[in-house]
């Protein structure tokens, strides 16, 4: 079976190459985006180490001069209108220097330093000689300082998100509260993504009147990092876990450089503190987001209260192994991480963040657990993941209780995950 389903991966991965990084699927995601471009090297990597590190350098070209790594970079030569919101939409160029690619203004989970640590490990004598890190770093650290310092909305050490494509996990119903205050925009917009897939595995129309109102506002701001531009601002476990995880990664990365790893060390450790002090529900064994405006914990049953199982040394690891395997994920026996709660009322297998497994989500819990000693259970969640992706290909997403594929086919960073898992 590996060997089949190695060579079906590296084959979507060559299929998705656009020159200088790869696009998420044909169709409908013809760009790059961030955090994909994370999980992707971390697959390309063991087929072509340069290409890895090819991947994360043209992302960070594009990193903008306050240190923000854009979520989407648009490929120039594809037709401006093959994806909505476009370069049209956003403007970028208002903001950044002549020259610079064209981009959104939104950010994505920062799971980048993790992978440049990883792709680096993959290949250290190529990456030495071509510059890998001693280019990549500062610009990594710009990127976490952006984080930090703009983004800290809640004042109490964590970073803020100010849009639902910032989670990565857009429709999840953990933003339902929040999203719920935001008025839909009135101005006239095609949705591309449904040329390409089902509506019904989508977010609604009304979520994405909300999408774009928030992203215009933004946007009409000048793209300034005030709270009260914001009408959605939440701080969120899954971006501040991996924030957590990379700067364990930049200190892995300073000390290859020669330089001192201790500042990655305690930033490593204050993020740790602020998550589990402010985050975790103890009662309910995982992380909640906080609506920073509300003040108030968005109790519900996202996969995303479960990923700072990725941050070395974190208190309150076991609870979070015991949730996993508990009715909510059932991580033990079906093996594939539901997107969402299978109790919960609002769970629904085949629609994108809302109860679906993603394969990127199962590859950090896979980690996570390696991390804190629970092997068994990783052996699980690697034996689930590879199953699936045998049985119904590449697909975006899973209905985690069929198992039947949904979503785009031949998606990349699904075939790079299978790739180290396979490795
Ligand atoms: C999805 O998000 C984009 C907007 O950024 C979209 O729906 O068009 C999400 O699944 C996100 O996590 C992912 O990075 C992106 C590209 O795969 O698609």
């Amino acid at each position: 079976m590996s060997l089949g389903l190695r060579e079906r991966a590296s084959r979507v991965l060559l299929d998705n190459w656009h020159g200088q990084s790869t696009i998420p699927a044909s169709g409908l995601y013809p760009h790059q985006w961030s955090w994909d471009s994370a999980f992707i090297a971390l697959g390309l990597r063991h087929l072509s180490p340069r290409r890895a590190q090819r991947e994360l350098e043209s992302l960070f070209g594009a990193q903008w001069p306050d240190g923000r790594v854009p979520h989407i970079v648009f490929d120039a030569s594809t037709p401006a209108d093959a994806y909505f919101p476009g370069p049209a939409f956003w403007q970028s160029a208002a903001v950044t220097a002549p020259g610079h690619p064209a981009t959104s203004g939104l950010i994505q989970p920062p799971v980048h330093a993790l992978a440049a640590w990883e792709t680096f490990r993959a290949a250290p004598e190529l990456a030495r000689e071509r510059g890998f890190l001693p280019r990549l770093y500062p610009r990594l650290v710009a990127w976490h300082r952006y984080l930090t310092g703009r983004r800290d909305f809640g004042g109490r050490g964590l970073v803020s998100i100010v849009h639902p494509w910032e989670s990565g996990m857009d429709n999840s119903p953990a933003w339902d509260t929040p999203l719920s205050r935001v008025a839909p925009t009135t101005s006239l917009f095609t949705r591309r993504d449904l040329q390409h897939a089902a509506a019904g595995e989508r977010p609604t129309d009304l979520d994405y009147g909300r999408y774009v109102r928030l992203a215009q506002t933004y946007r009409d701001h000048g793209y300034a990092d005030d709270l009260a531009t914001h009408a959605f601002a939440v701080e969120d476990p899954l971006t501040n876990a991996l924030l957590a995880a990379s700067e364990a990664a930049l200190a892995d990365i300073a000390v290859e450089l020669g330089l001192d790893p201790a500042p990655h060390l305690a930033e490593l450790a204050r993020v740790r503190d602020a998550l589990a002090d402010t985050l975790f529900d103890g009662g309910d064994g995982c992380f909640h987001a906080r609506d920073v405006h509300s003040g108030q914990p968005l109790r519900c049953g996202s996969v995303a209260g479960l990923i700072p199982l990725v941050v070395p040394g974190l208190p309150v690891a076991d609870a979070l192994v015991k949730t996993t395997v508990g009715p909510r994920f059932r991580l033990g026996e079906i093996g594939l991480p539901p997107s969402f709660d299978l109790t919960d009322a609002m769970f629904e297998a085949t629609r994108y963040w809302r109860g679906p497994a993603w394969f990127n989500i199962g590859w950090l819990l896979w980690r996570g657990l390696r991390l804190h000693g629970e092997h068994e259970l990783a052996a699980t969640v690697r034996a689930g993941l590879l199953s699936a992706a045998d049985d119904v290909g590449f697909r975006e997403y899973v209905d985690p209780l069929t198992r039947n594929g949904h979503g785009a086919s031949d998606f990349s960073w699904t075939a790079a995950v299978i790739l180290d898992l396979l490795a």
